[in-house]
């Protein structure tokens, strides 16, 4: 069926989500193939990780620690996560505004390129030429290839980006007047926010990084590269997010059979996220020299704007879970809660993810804090965070959506043995990552420090104090690995072997009495002009800084750990 004639259908339905034609499912399935393929290779990775970091494993054949922990981080936090995240927006989209033909091809053009680009990227690691971390901070040096890849890895993304505006755009055609799906508007942004922010890092790896490599440049400005880098890191970690963030809003209050709180509130709150994302790297600099202390506080300063849109996400969860609840028949302060689904794996799991959002997310807004950061800064603190936020509050999100997305695109039903396994799976990886997390949350605070193999540090007693909770660390680490196993397993299931039937993919609908949203959440131009403003002014001076008062650059670390 021509995409007018679908939007003709939907328009005729009252704007009923769409059907995803089997093509297009193929699309948004070879994206999940990718992604859990990542989770498994990612997560044999820290396995192996944790376990070294225990002092009683080594790794055979020569393996370095670094190079395991280099393709730990590229393959789960940049590979696993884009994937996802790229596939889950196009199902999205082909769910509430439709896609072409030729859209679709376009898709493909975008996952191929990305699927090369990762190809490279992974051959360089697992050839021990690039142990240069998720982060790839120069003076580091990886082999080009790293680099080439990571770039292709981010065209495709590029790519995906056009496809979806260009998605939006011809709906918003067809319907004049109305407005955008509240999924849509949430992917729109989240992409603006993305092509905004990896203009950073592609200037970086094509400019600096690529060249010095191939050895054209002899040195490198590493302050102006690892700026150029968080510009765009931080706001990968909202990149990651928001796509959590869509299903919370939208898919959530369908599965637990309520309304969406407010589709105003859901909206504005990712406008802010437009606007306070980007400018604001400087809060993983906080202890690096070389930039003006004035221009690290008015970044630390936005950063806590940052923390606002989650807090109304907070509150409209709670505000969402409340008001279904009630309608359902509770009474009292808090009987609510039992009236939520406990036994649908497609709630719990990212049910569990918003509970380790309270403490991932306090510990952000302790890592922003300026004084607080000198404590924690570069300690397994960090790691302790990330893994909270990412692989929990996140990872446990995207398995929610993957439990009714993979048998929606593959004609499956998701029968109650795999509620039943999922919900272990849920239980293990919350119990695995507190454990996990926890140990590691305690070790930064004694001083352990991250991005290192195991080290008795000559024998000191601070050193010693570390090894039972890096002990800790891999009973956590094995438990997660038994997760992934688990949901690799539950993936196939869902993939190639359940009962034929049909699957709903949930869209939540507003409240029958909610406000009209206003039509001026609408207005791109000035969401976009407001963005670079306030990037403009974060980040122009103390830009103009690091490049005008640069000290040598430095020449390439070669592979030295
Ligand atoms: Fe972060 C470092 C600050 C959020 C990821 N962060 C990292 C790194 C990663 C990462 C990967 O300021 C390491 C990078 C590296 O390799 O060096 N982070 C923050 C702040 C937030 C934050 C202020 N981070 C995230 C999210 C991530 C993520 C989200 C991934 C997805 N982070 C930092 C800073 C550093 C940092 C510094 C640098 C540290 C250093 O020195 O290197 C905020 O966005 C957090 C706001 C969140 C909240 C929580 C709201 C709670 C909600 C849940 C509601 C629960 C419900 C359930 C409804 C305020 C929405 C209720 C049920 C019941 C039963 C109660």
């Amino acid at each position: 069926m021509s995409l007018a004639m679908k939007q003709q259908q939907n328009e005729e339905i009252n704007l009923t989500p769409l059907s995803i034609a089997k093509p297009e499912a193929k699309l948004y399935l070879s994206f999940m193939y990718v992604a859990f393929i990542s989770l498994f290779i990612g997560g044999l990775m820290g396995l192996l990780q944790v376990l070294v970091r225990s002092g009683d494993f080594e790794l055979p054949l020569g393996i370095g620690y670094y190079q395991i922990l280099t393709l730990h981080g590229v393959i789960l936090a940049l590979v696993l996560t884009t994937f996802f995240i790229i596939g889950f927006q196009y199902s999205l989209l082909g769910k509430t505004v439709g896609m072409s033909d030729k859209q679709r091809k376009l898709g493909w053009l975008s996952f191929w390129t990305m699927t090369i680009g990762t190809a490279l990227t992974g051959t360089a690691i697992l050839l021990g030429e690039a142990n240069v971390l998720y982060t790839f901070y120069a003076p580091l040096k990886a082999h080009p290839i790293f680099y080439i890849g990571l770039a292709l890895v981010v065209v495709g993304t590029w790519i995906a980006a056009l496809v979806n505006w260009h998605q939006v755009y011809v709906w918003k055609k067809a319907h004049p007047n109305q407005k955008t799906p509240l999924l849509a508007f949430m992917v729109t942004i989240n992409m603006i926010m993305w092509v905004i922010c990896s203009l950073g890092v592609a200037v970086t790896v094509l400019v600096q990084f690529i060249p010095w490599s191939l050895g054209y440049t002899e040195t490198i400005n590493v302050l102006l590269s690892r700026t150029l880098f968080w510009y765009f890191g931080h706001p990968l970690v909202y990149f990651w997010l928001l796509p959590a963030y869509m299903a919370w809003y939208a898919i959530i209050p369908k599965i637990i059979g309520g309304k969406i709180f407010s589709d105003s509130l859901a909206r504005l709150s990712f406008i802010l996220f437009l606007f306070f994302s980007i400018p604001v790297g400087f809060h993983h600099q906080l202890t690096e020299p070389g930039i003006d202390p004035t221009w690290k506080f008015i970044q630390v300063v936005l950063t806590f704007m940052v923390i606002v849109p989650s807090l109304m996400t907070a509150f409209s969860m709670f505000a969402m879970f409340e008001t279904t609840g009630r309608k359902q028949g509770a009474t009292g302060l808090f009987d609510w809660f039992k009236k939520l689904p406990w036994k649908d794996v497609r709630f719990v799991a990212p049910f569990a993810g918003m509970v380790a959002f309270i403490p991932g997310g306090a510990g952000g807004i302790i890592n922003a804090s300026h004084q607080l950061n000198t404590l924690v800064h570069n300690t397994i603190w960090v790691t302790g965070h990330f893994h909270l936020t990412i692989a929990t509050t996140v990872l446990l999100t995207f398995f929610g959506i993957a439990y009714w997305l993979i048998p929606h695109l593959t004609g499956r039903k998701l029968t109650p043995k795999i509620h039943k396994l999922g919900i272990y799976q849920t239980i293990i990886w919350a119990v695995g990552m507190l454990i996990m997390s926890g140990a590691m949350h305690i070790q930064g605070l004694l001083g352990g420090p991250r991005r290192s193999s195991f080290s008795e540090y000559g024998g000191t007693e601070q050193a010693a104090e570390w090894v039972g909770y890096q002990t800790a660390q891999a009973v956590g680490g094995t438990l997660l690995f038994i997760g992934i196993v688990l949901m690799i397993y539950i993936f196939m299931e869902l993939l190639a072997f359940a009962p034929k039937g049909e699957e709903e993919f949930p869209i939540a609908e507003e409240e029958e009495d909610a406000q009209p949203t206003p039509s001026w959440m609408e207005n791109w131009k000035l969401w976009i002009g407001i963005t670079i403003a306030l990037i403009l002014f974060a980040y122009t001076i103390p830009m103009i800084d690091i490049i005008q008062n640069a000290p040598p650059g430095s020449p390439p670390f070669d592979n030295i750990l």
